[in-house]
C-alpha cells in the first residue's frame, strides 16, 4: 500500500514537471498568517497573502517613527515529497532580515531587504504538511544600508515568494540569489552578434548529461537549438559556452526593444529535461563620452527620465506587478529612454518591463549617506553589490550599476576628513568587486552638488561615470544647473557625467501666478524643471538626466505641503499627473504634441481678471482662441507658449491649434472664472491665507484660498506686518501641522500688521485661523494680543502659547458690518500677534 501511493506521487509529479519543462516554479503568496511583533503559538495572527507590508498606515500618521522592529510570517506548506527532487523558496524581497524557518529548523537567513535570496529547503521537508515560519525585522541596524534615507524603509515580505522544484541535477540557486546562469554579448554589430553563456550546475553524481541552448528571434522564430555534451562531476561546475553567432542581428533599442529569447536546459542522455530557464536576450552596444555623451548601437542618444522609487497609497512598498509595470509605462509615456531605480534594486517585474518597453536604466545598492566603518558592515554591502549584479546580469536594459548616494553631504574636507577617507576607500572597494563582476557595464556614483568637495576627495576619480544630484532652484537659490554643469565639465573634462538627481516639490492643491522656491505650487515646479531642462539639452557633454522623481513617495522625515510626503514628483503618490509631467511629454516625444499647462485648475476665483495661459508644445505655432475670439498667434521659446488672457466671469472657453508638419492638434479647455470683487465677497465665502503668495485649492471642501494681497479700496487686504520667513528659502514653516490636513494654510501667516475689507453692511462670521509655527516660542515665550473689529475687542488676551505649537486652531466670530466695513486689528500684549487664514462669510 505504501509503495503504491509512492508511485501515484511520483506520476503526479513527473506530470507537472513535463508541464513546467524539468522545473516547477509557483508562487507562493497566499495563505499566510501575519503576526505583527513577537510570534505566540497563542496569537491568531492575522490572514494575509503576499505582497505585505505592515507599515500601510503609521509612516503616514501624525505620530512619529512607524513600527520598526520584528514580525512573523507562518503558512503550511504541503509537499507530495519525492527523492529525487531539490525543493527551494526564492524570496524577492524582504525587508529587511529574514529568517526562514521549515518545521521549526533555520532554513537560511537574508540580510537586505531589496535583493532576492535562495533556501534550499530539500533536506527540512517532509511528506504532507510543513510549517513555513518566516520571521522579519526592519528595525535599524548600523550594519546594513541604508542607514539613512529620504524614503520609508516599509518592513515585510513585500515581493513574491517562489517555491520551485528541479532534479537534483539543476542550475545553482545560489547564495547571491541568482538562478546561475549569465548571458553575454561580448561583440554586437549591426551585422553579427555573439552571445556567451556561463552556467552553474550543480549535480549529486558523477553523469553525461548535456545542456541544450534553443534561440528564438524576437518573432519567434527558431534561429538554432544546440546541445553540447556535459561531463558532470558530482558538486558544482561552470561551464562557458559561446552560441552560434547571428548574423543581422535584430537590435535592442529604447525605439525598438527586440527581445531575442534563449531556453538554456539540462538534459539527461535520453534528453529528458533535468532543469530549465527562459531568458530574454537584448542585443545592443553603448558606451559613453565625456564630451559628447552617450551612445547606443553607434546612434547619440540623450539619457532623460526619471527616478523611480517603489511605494503606493496604502500599499507600502508591496506592489503588485501591475502597480510596477504600470510606473514604468508611465515612465516611458512621458517620453523617456532611461530612468534610475532610486536608491536600491527593485522588483523583477520593472526590469522586465524595462527590457520590454526599451528603457535604459541605472540600478544601484541603497548605500546613502552614511557608512559605519566595520566589517561586518563592509561584508553586507559588498554581498549586496554582488546579489544586485547577479540578480539582474541579464537584463539588456540595465547600463550602470551604481552604489552609493550623496555620500559627503553635510560634511566638510577638513573637518570630516576620517570618514571621508574610511568612504573613499570603500567606495574602491566597491569599483574594483563591481567591475571584477560585471565588465560590460559602466559604474557610477552619484553625489550632491558640492563640486569641489567630492572632486578632492577622489569620488569623481574612482567611478565610470559621476551622477549629480543638483538641486538648483530648489535647495539651491540659483534657478538652474547650467553654471555647476560647466564647472564641473572644467574641472574634469575626462569624465562622463549624468545629473542623477534634479527636481521641485510641488502639490497640485496649490497654483501661483509668482511661483516661488518652497511654494510648493505647480508653476513652480514648471519653471525649475524648464530653465533645468535647458540647461541640461543644451549641454551635449551632460549624458543624461533623471528628474527626482516619476513620483512623489512617502517619507516619514519630511513635512512639506502634505506632510510625509516627498512631493517632488512629475505624478502624485496616486499617480496623477501634475502638469510637469505634460511639460516632459512635449520636450521628450517625438510625435506632435500639445496641452495646456495647469490644465488641473479649471475652476479659478481671483482679483485679477487677466491671466496668463501656457501652453506646452512641440508644435511650430500655436492659435489661441479665448471665448471665440482668436488672440495672436505666439511663437514659443523652448516647448513654451505663454498669453495674458482676459478671462470674463463665468464659463471660458479656451481653443488652441498647434500646427505641424503633416498635422494639427486643437485642445479645448473651460475655466470656469469668478472675478472677486466687493459684491462677489458679500455674496460668497471669502478664504484668505495670509503669508502666502499662492492659491490653495481645498479638494475636500472644495473651495479656494486666495494669496494674500496687499489692500485696495473696495476690496481687501494687509495694511503693515510682515510674511512669516523662518529661513533663507521660500516661505513659511517646513514643519507639519497637527489637526489639519491643509497645512499650506498654516506653515505660512503674517507676523503683525492688520486687515480691512470692504463689505456691505451685513452679518458675517470671521473663522480667523491661527497655529503657532515659530519654534521659538512657547508657554512662556508666547504670544498674547487683543483682536479687535473695527477698532472693537472681540478676543481679549488671546494667549496662542496656550495652544499646541504647531497646531491648528480656529476661532469663529459672529459680527455686524456697518458701511464703513471691517477692519481686522491686534493690540499685542506680549510678542508678536499672527494670523495664518481668515475666512469671511455672509450670514
Ligand atoms: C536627494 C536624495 C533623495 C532625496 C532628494 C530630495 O538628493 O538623494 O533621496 O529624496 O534629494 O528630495 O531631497
Ligand atoms: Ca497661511
Amino acid at each position: 500500500m505504501r509503495i503504491l501511493l509512492v508511485l501515484i506521487f511520483i506520476s503526479v509529479f513527473n506530470y507537472d514537471l513535463n508541464a513546467q519543462k524539468g522545473r516547477f516554479k509557483q508562487s507562493l503568496n497566499d495563505n499566510w498568517t501575519f503576526h505583527l511583533g513577537e510570534f505566540s503559538d497563542s496569537s491568531d495572527g492575522e490572514r494575509i497573502n503576499l505582497p505585505h507590508s505592515w507599515n500601510i498606515k503609521d509612516p503616514f500618521d501624525e505620530e512619529k517613527g512607524y513600527y520598526r522592529g520584528e514580525s512573523w510570517y507562518v503558512r503550511s506548506l504541503e509537499v507530495k515529497s519525492n527523492e529525487s527532487k531539490k525543493w527551494f523558496l526564492h524570496f524577492e524581497g524582504v525587508n529587511q532580515v529574514a529568517e526562514v524557518y521549515v518545521n521549526g529548523d533555520l532554513a537560511g537567513k537574508h540580510i537586505g531587504g531589496y535583493t532576492a535570496f535562495n533556501v534550499d529547503i530539500s533536506d527540512l521537508l517532509k511528506e504532507g504538511e510543513n510549517e513555513l515560519k518566516v520571521k522579519v525585522d526592519n528595525s535599524y541596524d548600523e550594519h546594513i544600508v541604508p542607514l539613512k534615507g529620504d524614503f520609508n524603509f516599509y518592513g515585510g515580505i513585500y515581493r513574491d515568494v517562489w517555491l520551485i522544484s528541479t532534479s537534483k541535477t539543476h542550475f545553482n540557486f545560489s547564495e547571491y540569489g541568482d538562478f546561475g546562469v549569465f548571458i553575454s554579448t561580448p561583440k554586437v554589430s549591426e551585422e553579427l552578434a555573439e552571445i556567451k553563456v556561463k552556467s552553474t550546475i550543480i549535480s549529486n553524481k558523477d553523469s553525461k548529461s548535456k545542456i541544450s541552448y534553443k534561440l528564438l528571434s524576437p518573432d519567434k522564430e527558431l534561429i538554432f537549438n544546440e546541445k553540447h555534451e556535459l561531463t558532470l562531476k558530482a558538486g558544482k561546475q561552470t561551464f562557458n559556452h559561446a552560441l552560434p553567432e547571428i548574423e543581422n542581428p535584430q537590435l535592442w533599442h529604447p525605439d525598438s526593444p527586440n527581445l531575442y529569447q534563449l531556453e538554456i536546459s539540462i538534459l539527461d542522455q535520453q534528453d529528458q529535461i533535468l532543469d530549465h530557464q527562459i531568458i530574454p536576450i537584448g542585443l545592443r552596444w553603448f558606451k559613453f563620452d565625456p564630451n559628447e555623451g552617450f551612445f547606443i548601437n553607434g546612434e547619440h542618444l540623450k539619457l532623460m527620465g526619471t527616478n523611480r522609487h517603489q511605494d503606493y497609497p496604502s500599499k507600502g512598498n508591496a506592489l503588485s506587478d501591475q502597480r510596477h509595470i504600470n510606473d514604468v509605462k508611465m515612465i516611458k509615456a512621458m517620453g523617456s529612454n532611461f530612468f534610475r531605480t532610486a536608491h536600491y534594486p527593485q522588483d523583477p517585474a520593472v526590469l522586465r518591463a524595462s527590457d520590454q518597453l526599451g528603457l535604459l536604466v541605472s540600478m544601484e545598492i541603497p548605500l546613502d549617506h552614511d557608512i559605519t566603518d566595520s566589517e561586518v558592515f563592509y561584508e553586507n554591502s559588498k554581498h549586496m553589490m554582488v546579489e544586485m549584479i547577479r540578480q539582474y546580469y541579464n537584463h539588456p536594459s540595465i547600463i550602470i550599476w551604481a552604489y552609493m548616494n550623496e555620500m559627503l553631504l553635510g560634511r566638510q574636507s577638513d573637518r570630516d576628513k576620517e570618514i571621508i577617507t574610511k568612504i573613499v576607500d570603500f567606495a574602491q572597494v566597491l569599483e574594483d568587486l563591481t567591475r571584477e563582476e560585471d565588465s560590460t557595464r559602466y559604474t557610477m556614483i552619484p553625489n550632491h552638488g558640492a563640486l569641489q568637495l567630492y572632486h578632492e576627495a577622489g569620488l569623481t576619480e574612482i567611478p565610470m561615470l559621476v551622477g549629480w544630484n543638483l538641486y538648483f532652484g530648489w535647495y539651491e537659490e540659483q534657478l538652474g544647473a547650467g553654471s555647476f554643469l560647466d564647472d564641473f565639465h572644467e574641472l574634469v573634462p575626462d569624465k562622463p557625467m549624468l545629473i542623477t538627481e534634479f527636481g521641485a516639490g510641488a502639490d497640485p492643491r496649490i497654483h501661483s501666478f509668482n511661483p516661488l522656491r518652497f511654494d510648493f505650487s505647480i508653476e513652480w515646479q514648471i519653471q525649475y524643471h524648464q530653465q533645468n531642462l535647458i540647461d541640461i539639452m543644451e549641454r551635449s557633454f551632460v549624458a543624461g538626466a533623471a528628474v527626482w522623481n516619476l513620483a512623489d513617495f512617502g517619507s516619514e522625515n519630511r513635512n512639506d505641503a502634505v506632510p510625509k510626503i516627498n512631493s517632488k514628483g512629475l505624478i502624485g503618490f496616486d499617480r496623477k499627473p501634475k502638469n510637469s509631467y505634460f511639460l516632459y511629454q512635449s520636450w521628450l516625444k517625438n510625435e506632435p504634441y500639445l496641452k495646456m499647462a495647469s490644465c488641473d485648475w479649471v475652476r479659478r476665483e481671483a482679483f485679477e481678471a487677466t491671466q496668463p495661459i501656457q501652453f506646452f508644445t512641440n508644435g511650430n505655432s500655436i492659435q489661441l482662441t479665448v471665448n471665440n475670439q482668436k488672440v495672436n498667434v505666439q511663437s514659443f521659446e523652448n516647448h513654451l507658449a505663454e498669453w495674458k488672457v482676459n478671462l470674463q466671469n463665468g464659463i471660458n472657453t479656451l481653443e488652441a491649434e498647434a500646427k505641424f508638419q503633416d498635422t494639427i492638434i486643437t485642445q479645448k479647455h473651460i475655466i470656469d472664472f469668478s472675478l472677486i470683487d466687493s459684491t462677489w465677497i458679500s455674496s460668497n465665502t471669502l478664504l484668505v491665507n495670509c503669508g502666502a503668495n499662492f492659491f490653495f485649492n481645498d479638494p475636500i471642501e472644495n473651495v479656494t484660498w486666495q494669496p494674500e494681497k496687499a489692500f485696495q479700496n473696495k476690496l481687501f487686504g494687509y495694511k503693515g506686518g510682515e510674511i512669516f520667513q523662518p529661513r533663507d528659502r521660500g516661505i513659511g514653516t517646513d514643519r507639519q501641522i497637527f489637526l489639519t490636513q491643509n497645512d499650506p494654510l498654516y506653515q505660512t501667516a503674517r507676523v503683525g500688521g492688520e486687515y480691512k475689507f470692504d463689505l456691505t453692511e451685513g452679518q458675517y462670521v470671521v473663522v480667523l485661523h491661527f497655529a503657532e509655527i515659530d519654534k521659538n516660542y512657547n508657554k512662556e515665550k508666547s504670544r498674547i494680543f487683543d483682536i479687535l473689529f473695527n477698532d472693537l475687542v472681540v478676543l481679549e488676551d488671546f494667549d496662542l502659547g496656550q495652544i499646541e505649537k504647531f497646531t491648528a486652531y480656529s476661532k469663529k466670530i459672529i459680527t455686524q458690518v456697518e458701511d464703513r466695513g471691517l477692519a481686522i486689528s491686534f493690540s499685542a500684549k506680549k510678542g508678536e500677534p499672527i494670523l495664518n487664514a481668515i475666512e469671511i462669510r455672509k450670514l
